[in-house]
């Protein structure tokens, strides 16, 4: 394909994910290898909040690409890979990507990560080798599709990869674009040897051994449904298997917290319920402006909407316990 020399390629990718970042790195070293090669790249963060997803600005690339993370009907989004089934913001986006003659966008909610998608496509359509980015796929395939043998080892975080997904999920806003070109770069475990991704988990696993105590101070778990309320804790986040590491028997966990920038109400499920949950719980999250997959899906509200978010929690409790 004839691209500029001073091509720029923008890469936008869900933040503060393992997948998202794991995405990002491999549909970069496709266009590194294949699209693009002189381009110069761009990573950017996109997150999930109550009001406007999108800036048309943020597509400021020679060509522009989203990875794990919703549809934008923009005409300067020339690539999409998404994996959510929430993934169109409305019926008008939905048709818009229905549409599309582009045979750049691609959606599939069958799959347990975007970056397997991707690799997916880019190998049988695009004739890209993705072999040497094999582990990582692995390792995203397992963490986005919470395959891990048991809730204790994913708190535990013995391996690199759930070691490297602790520091992105806690990341700044928008600062995992230094870690993204390492990951085509250089093997799990070289990355979190590293000292200054080393010193950020030491330092995160002893506020995550923190944030166990108090989810264990603050829960309730009622007829299968753990639920807790960690406004005013401080905390903007916890690793969505502490509730099954203390309530093993739970099927479904609703939790409510300050995330800076928005109220977060967070629904998910049990990998190793005792007997499997059968709610749909991005549909569930939908009827309240939020989404995600069957297994774990979110509601973002205005940052001071606690009032708002705690009922919609209280009533997802009430249904998920009747259920
Ligand atoms: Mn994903």
């Amino acid at each position: 394909m004839g691209f500029p020399e001073t091509m720029r390629v923008r890469i936008l990718h869900h933040d503060r994910c393992f997948d998202g970042a794991c995405s990002a790195a491999l549909f970069g070293s496709y266009v590194r290898h294949s699209l693009a090669p002189r381009a110069e790249i761009a990573f950017r963060g996109l997150l999930h909040r109550a009001n406007q997803l999108f800036d048309e600005r943020d597509f400021d690339g020679d060509l522009n690409a989203i990875v794990d993370f919703k549809y934008s009907p923009s005409k300067r989004v020339s690539w999409w890979f998404d994996h959510h089934q929430s993934a169109f913001l409305s019926p008008e986006d939905e048709e818009n990507y229905r549409n599309d003659r582009s045979g750049t966008k691609f959606f599939d909610p069958g799959y347990r990560s975007c970056t397997k998608f991707i690799a997916d496509i880019l190998s049988s359509r695009f004739s890209f080798d993705c072999s040497h980015m094999s582990d990582l796929i692995h390792w995203a395939d397992i963490l986005d599709g919470a395959q891990y043998e048991s809730a204790r080892a994913a708190i535990e975080m013995k391996e690199p990869a759930l070691q490297l997904n602790l520091v992105i999920e806690s990341a700044d806003p928008n600062a995992t674009g230094s870690i993204i070109p390492l990951l085509e770069r250089e093997p799990l475990n070289a990355i979190v040897r590293r000292p200054e991704i080393a010193s950020q988990f030491e330092r995160l696993f002893e506020a995550h051994l923190r944030t166990i105590d108090t989810i264990r101070e603050r829960t309730v778990c009622r007829n299968g449904v753990v639920f807790f309320d960690l406004v005013g804790t401080g905390l903007r986040g916890y690793n969505k298997f502490v509730p099954y590491f203390l309530h093993p028997d739970s099927v479904y966990t609703v939790s409510l917290l300050d995330g800076g920038f928005r109220a977060k109400v967070s629904v998910g499920s049990n990998p190793w319920a005792p007997q499997p949950p059968d709610r749909n719980l991005a549909e569930l999250c939908e009827r309240y402006g939020g989404g995600g997959h069957p297994r774990v899906g979110a509601i973002s509200f205005p940052p001071d909407a606690f009032g708002t978010a705690r009922s919609a929690a209280m009533e997802i409790v009430e249904m998920l316990s009747s259920s």
